[in-house]
């Protein structure tokens, strides 16, 4: 039978969340992370930029070397049998005290897909809730970047609990006349949201239980969508299942789902979501939360993350 469950809490004191913090990673980690900081929602999260020193950060910036970074990816010892490089020492050491890991990155080019498997890794060691946010090359794109990218991400995937995967070229399904930095700005605000929709409701209590719940996943897809009017709550769910990134619903065992309300009746809605998602996923297990925010105001939105 598939079940349907409740997480996290919208009214928790900040000192009861647990501690998140999260990584952007290599060239496209760091654009979609220094957009994050203008967040006053997330100023709970310690973020890092993890990369070369190719550009001046705008964060807290982790400086690795690119070929410590090879190097380690390359190794296929495991990290309790191979000394640590400088740069690796470093990223551990800011991973303490962490509970809840966001690593956020676009695999393709060096640095990002030589340091996201590594940082999940590494945060693994530690017994981090690792949810990591991977943008894919267009499929314009060279295919050995393309190539690169795949076997980066089945390496950031060994160590994540969830690994949201985000194809960039599937933007182009919504608008194909989007010139790539428009694209790139437009996934940035995609791969944000399961960050600021879980980061106000996860309670340290949820974490043992979802690290279950997402076991067993490859990768998980998102949709989000908003709704209007009487019945906004099955409207926001529908848009996020006409998502390009789901493809159809079939073959979904599993979906997290956050349903945000804003001045509207959030219960409510949130039934009635999860009545829409439920008609067309009837056999996958539903965790979902609930979150209050005005700045959407009469609407409600729904953002999911479906497995296979
Ligand atoms: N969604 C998104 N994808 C991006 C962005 N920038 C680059 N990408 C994608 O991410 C892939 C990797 O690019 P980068 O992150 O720039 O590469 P890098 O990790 O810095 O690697 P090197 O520069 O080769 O050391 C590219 O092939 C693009 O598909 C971005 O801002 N947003
Ligand atoms: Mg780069």
């Amino acid at each position: 039978m598939a079940s349907t469950k409740r997480f996290g809490s919208e009214s928790l004191e900040p000192k009861k969340r647990p501690r998140m913090m999260a990584l952007g990673v290599g060239g496209a980690g760091r654009n979609i992370i220094t957009t994050l900081v203008e967040d006053q929602t997330l100023s709970n999260i310690n973020m890092f930029e993890v990369g070369s020193s190719d550009r001046l950060p705008k964060l807290p910036f982790i400086e690795v070397s690119k070929y410590h970074m090879r190097d380690a990816y390359e190794t296929a010892a495991p990290l309790s049998m191979r000394p640590l490089s400088h740069s690796e020492e470093k990223i551990k050491r800011r991973l303490e005290q962490t509970e809840i890991l966001y690593l956020i990155s676009g695999l393709g080019g060096e640095t990002g897909s030589w340091s996201a498997p590594i940082c999940a890794q590494l945060a693994d060691d530690m017994n981090l809730f690792i949810i990591s946010l991977i943008a894919m090359p267009f499929e314009t794109e060279n295919e050995n970047r393309r190539k690169f990218a795949r076997e980066a991400k089945t390496e950031v995937k060994k160590y994540s609990d969830i690994l949201g995967c985000f194809s960039n070229s599937k933007l182009l399904k919504l608008n194909p006349h989007l010139p790539m930095t428009k694209a790139f700005e437009v996934m940035n605000t995609i791969i944000r949201l399961p960050i600021q929709d879980f980061n106000t409701v996860l309670t340290k209590e949820d974490v043992p239980y979802l690290k279950k719940f997402c076991s067993g996943n490859d990768v998980f897809h998102i949709g989000a969508g908003y709704g209007k009017g009487r019945e906004r709550g099955r409207y926001a769910a529908r848009e996020a299942l006409r998502s390009p990134w789901l493809e159809d619903m079939h073959g979904y065992s599993t979906i997290l789902t956050v349903v945000t309300s804003g001045t509207g009746s959030a219960e409510m809605e949130a039934q009635d979501a999860l009545e829409t998602l439920r008609d067309v996923a009837p056999d996958a297990d539903i965790m979902w939360g609930l979150r209050k925010d005005p700045d959407i105001g009469d609407r409600a939105k729904v953002t999911m993350l479906a497995g296979k």
